[in-house]
């Protein structure tokens, strides 16, 4: 029996409404979902992959406990009791920071792993938390919670409605769009364009978006901070500043004001690589657009000035009015699960960093987090508070972090490793334990994080299209069943007894004694489903529990309507919401938080820093995602997509020939990549995807060691970050190149 089902692809930001064709549980075949509110149809090839991924045969089906030094299966109960044996005492002997929380990208897609995988960090009290999150967006959430209040509250481009679209470091063509959820970010520019506005890309490679675009410029690798001092100089000294609606919301105009005299077009120039009148042009357009938005992404994050760089984006977006406005940078409005919807509105704590340091390096925490650069030296050094476990969540930092190898070896030498992970990849495999998920399909999903960074106002949820394996937990009964063993009541704990437990605690901290009341208004749901409900009726869009001053004509959003809605419910075009966003202490807007002024003094150090002759930046492509879906038939066929790409200029000076291989040498270490000469890359710089480096001898991911690529980063190093945020520096480094 043939039948259509409805599902949000897990994949990417853009969340994409799926539509699957099935022939009883077996996928036929999967398309967009034309109805689907936010992306209206559209699909990439990694949506239409989900099939090859539900049946790859590599994909583990049952936990793996190493033995001897090899996997064997074992059943899900063994799995747990091996935990129960090992991780206690691991705790009782060294205390809670022992155990470090190891988390990746795919968790941010996966509502049960986000919701209970804070659960379990909360369970275990550890500070030792580690996340992709250091490798990539920090910077950018660090300066909107410094500048609005909160961490997640970062403005979108309100591309339907801009005339001009910067776009620095981003490549929304390969990346679908990220800190933004925008599907068919493609369509959705043609429009832009068709309506007589215009799109300019910034950025060391003419990229899929930079061709779209009406205009491209060639930045210098980790230049951004000093081209957009430059622009907000600009804007000063020629009188371009209009704040508009937002001016009796915003504080430190004139502290900024005085802080960038010494960036002055002329002086950023070279720094940058643009030269100064373009950089006026730029900032008079901006200014003089009557809808423009500034967008700025991983390439403006993974670099040392990441806080400055993300920070002076939105406050040119504030200093040319376009903050908060349509067309300009807008900030969503999610139905679940935002801090900037919760609580008292207009006015808030602020953020807080630092609140404790790394043992090793003295890296502040940020957001609740550790750098992910910092986590081989805590498991490598001994001392009160050193690592001895980790639990790893949807990571794979082997490849993905900086100093690769070096995390392996750390990771091999740790008393226990507890994997949660689909495959036996280059980091699972270091794992005393994999406790693996079942297949996306067979669960239910929303994006409780992606909401907020949307283009537009919706909320969707998916029910599981297939049914879970028998007897194969959820990851969130997983994580469930380790918060048991770390309570001391057992791998074996009763998990929706333990469940219904830490739902009554979290009620208890946000609305008190009203906690049983509110919880029964709920049952009989639970797990995920219990906390999405909660968060919707309590939402913006809820019915507040009865609670709200205004109450909702229809009753409000609510997961069953949710549910009978599987192409979602639409919640309108981003609207206006400063200052009712805000969570500032001050209630404005911070154009000039102090510890972003007082990092301008090392940019001016740095402004005379003289130009390596060869740099390394990375890069992503539509076929590929991060470093874990190379295992699918149809998005490894090809061309291969993991070479280096080199100027001409370049490889002539180097002796490189396109087809040709290479040798990447930094300090000591070095990879050997396939060379790909074009003229798209600029000069001096070299650009190579992250993600790569398969293939290795205890791994099980057939078709991805056909073609395993170099891994970047096992030439990146560990020691550079942006001091603010902790982020990895994964670009703008010196390197060597030479043939082989
Ligand atoms: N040099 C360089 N390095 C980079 C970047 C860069 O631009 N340049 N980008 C950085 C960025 S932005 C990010 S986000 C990180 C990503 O790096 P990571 O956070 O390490 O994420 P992935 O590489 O996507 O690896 C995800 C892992 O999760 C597993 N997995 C997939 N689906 C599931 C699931 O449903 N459940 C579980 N439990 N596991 C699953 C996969 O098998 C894989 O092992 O890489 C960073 N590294
Ligand atoms: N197909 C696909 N989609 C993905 C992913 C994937 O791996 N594959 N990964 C997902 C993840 S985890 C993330 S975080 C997002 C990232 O999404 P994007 O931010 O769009 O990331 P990229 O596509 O890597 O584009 C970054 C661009 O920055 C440029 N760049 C490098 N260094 C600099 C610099 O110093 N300055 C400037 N101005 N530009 C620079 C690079 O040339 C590149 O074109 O993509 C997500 N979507
Ligand atoms: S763009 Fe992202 S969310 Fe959409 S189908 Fe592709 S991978 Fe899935
Ligand atoms: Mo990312």
């Amino acid at each position: 029996m043939t039948r259509v089902a409805h599902r949000i692809c897990p994949l990417c930001e853009a969340c994409c409404g799926l539509e699957l064709m099935l022939d009883g549980d077996r996928v036929i075949e999967i398309r967009g979902h034309e109805a689907d509110v936010s992306s209206g149809g559209f699909i990439c090839p990694k949506g239409a992959a989900l099939a090859e991924l539900h049946e790859d045969p590599d994909r583990l089906r049952s936990p793996m406990v190493k033995r001897d030094g090899a996997f064997v299966e074992v059943t899900w109960d063994e799995a747990f009791a091996e935990i129960e044996r090992r991780l206690p005492p691991i705790l009782a002997e060294h205390g809670p920071n022992s155990v470090a929380m190891v988390i990746g990208n795919p968790a941010a897609h996966k509502a049960g792993l986000l919701l209970y995988g804070a659960r379990l960090s909360r369970a275990i009290g550890t500070s030792n938390i580690y996340s992709a999150s250091t490798l990539d967006q920090m910077p950018k959430q660090l300066a909107a919670g410094w500048m609005f209040g909160h961490w997640l509250s970062v403005p979108v481009p309100d591309i339907v409605r801009t005339e001009l679209l910067v776009i620095l470091g981003a490549n929304p063509m390969a990346s679908n769009g990220s800190m933004w959820t925008v599907p068919d970010f493609k369509g959705k520019a043609k429009a832009l364009q068709a309506r007589g506005g215009k799109i300019i890309v910034i950025d060391p490679r003419v990229t899929e978006t930079a061709r779209l675009a009406d205009q491209h410029l060639s930045i210098r690798p980790g230049g951004d901070a000093f081209f957009l001092l430059g622009i907000v100089h600009t804007l000063f000294a020629e009188d371009l500043v209009k704040l508009g609606r937002l001016a009796e919301h915003m504080n430190g105009v004139d502290e900024l004001r005085a802080a960038i005299t010494d960036f002055p077009p002329e002086r950023v120039a070279a720094r940058c690589g643009i030269e100064a009148e373009t950089i006026r042009s730029l900032a008079r357009q901006l200014a003089t657009t009557g809808r423009a938005a500034l967008y700025g992404r991983i390439g403006t994050c993974t670099q040392e000035y990441g806080t400055l760089a993300s920070w002076l984006v939105d406050a040119i977006n504030a200093l040319t009015g376009h903050l908060d406005e349509p067309g300009g940078a807008m900030f969503a409005k999610a139905a679940a699960f935002a801090a900037n919807t919760a609580g008292a509105s207009g006015r808030g704590k602020g953020i807080t960093t630092g609140r404790r340091r790394s043992r090793v390096s003295g890296a502040p925490e940020v957001f609740g987090e550790l750098p992910m650069t910092c986590l081989a030296e805590e498991i490598e050094t001994p001392g009160d508070g050193q690592i001895k476990a980790a639990i790893i969540i949807a990571g794979n930092p082997v490849l993905s972090a900086p100093n690769g190898p070096r995390i392996a070896a750390a990771f091999d030498q740790l008393e226990l490793v507890i994997s949660f992970d689909i495959y036996l990849g280059e980091t699972s495999q270091y794992a005393d334990v994999i406790l693996p998920a079942y297949s996306s399909l067979a669960e239910s999903h929303y994006d409780v994080a992606l909401s907020q960074l949307a283009w537009r106002n919706t909320a969707r949820y998916s029910t599981a299209v297939v049914p879970a394996p028998m007897g194969h937990p959820a990851e969130w009964e997983m994580l469930v069943r380790l918060i048991g063993i770390v309570k001391g009541r057992g791998g074996d704990v009763d998990v929706t007894a333990l469940d219904d437990e830490l739902a009554a605690d979290d009620l208890a901290r946000t609305v008190g004694s009203a906690a049983q009341l509110v919880l029964s208004k709920v049952a009989p749901l639970r797990g995920p489903e219990r906390l999405l409900e909660l968060a919707l009726r309590a939402g913006p869009y809820g019915d507040r529990f009865g609670m709200a001053s205004v109450p909702p004509a229809d009753g409000g959003v609510t997961l069953a309507k949710l549910a009978a809605n599987p192409a979602g419910i639409d919640l309108g075009e981003l609207a206006p919401r400063v200052p009712e966003i805000l969570r500032t202490p001050s209630g404005k807007v911070e154009l000039a938080p102090p510890p972003l002024i007082e990092d301008l003094a090392r940019a001016r150090a740095d402004l005379d820093r003289a130009v390596p002759p060869l740099v390394i930046i990375g890069r992503r492509h539509l076929r590929s995602n991060n470093s874990w879906m190379h295992n699918l038939p149809t998005l490894a066929a090809g061309k291969f997509r993991g070479a280096a790409m080199v100027h001409p200029t370049d490889a002539a000076r180097l002796g490189l020939t396109d087809g040709g291989r290479g040798r990447i040498t930094r300090g000591e270490r070095s990879i050997e990549v396939a060379i790909e000469v074009t003229s798209d890359i600029m000069p001096g710089v070299v650009s190579l995807p992250h993600g790569w480096g398969h293939g290795q001898p205890g791994t099980k991911l057939r078709v991805a060691a056909e073609r395993p690529g170099a891994n970047l980063n096992a030439i990146l190093d560990d020691t550079l970050r942006d001091p603010l945020s902790g982020n990895a520096v994964l670009g703008g480094v010196a390197i060597d190149l030479a043939p082989l």
